[in-house]
């Protein structure tokens, strides 16, 4: 499956995911590919609408301690409810199909999530720190949330500016 990620202003990251009901091959086939470009991308990150299947996954791949993704911290969660959530925490985030533009934004610190894994099994995870971010990020994206959309009126005209000049850069080189 060649996957290629969908950016910003593209409509299609506007769209809700809908909810998984086979967990088969073909969704394990995306996940897998999910999995290659993200880390081809150097992400943490990355949700399926963002590789254009409005389907409700996502997976995460937070560094360890010493900067290291190892595919043993890789967490592939399926169909997620936040069940729980408290205090709050400033992050400056970025988004692959945002390139180039990092911005804070605030969330919840902690999340406690209810989620499928890839053959339909119900989890629970209770997550902090960057995870607890990244969570919130990824299933912003299956409500066709980005994390642009969370900036203030005059932080967003800023943001629309910069992005301009970061995509007539890239044209260029
Ligand atoms: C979402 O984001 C996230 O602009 C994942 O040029 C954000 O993987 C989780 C990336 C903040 C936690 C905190 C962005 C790569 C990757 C770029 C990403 C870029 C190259 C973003
Ligand atoms: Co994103």
């Amino acid at each position: 499956m060649q996957l290629s990620i969908v950016e910003y202003p593209d409509k299609r990251l506007k769209e809700k995911s809908s909810q998984v009901k086979k967990f088969d091959t073909d969704l394990h086939a995306l996940l897998n590919a999910m999995y290659l470009i993200m880390l081809d991308s150097n992400g943490i990150g990355l949700a399926a609408i963002q590789v254009a299947h409005p389907k409700a996954v996502l997976i995460l791949n937070i560094p360890n301690e010493d900067g290291e993704q190892t595919e043993e911290n890789l967490l592939e969660i399926i169909n997620p409810i936040i069940t729980s959530k408290n205090g709050i925490t400033t992050y400056q985030e970025g988004c692959l199909s945002v390139p180039g533009f990092y911005e804070d934004i605030d969330r919840h610190e902690k999340v406690i999530i209810k989620y499928q894994d890839r053959n339909g099994n119900t989890k629970t995870l209770e997550a902090d720190g960057l995870l607890s971010i990244a969570i919130q990020h990824e299933i912003d994206h299956l409500n066709g949330i980005l994390f642009i959309d969370k900036l203030s009126y005059s932080r967003r005209k800023k943001f629309e500016k910069e992005y301009k000049r970061i995509q007539k850069e890239k044209k260029r080189s």
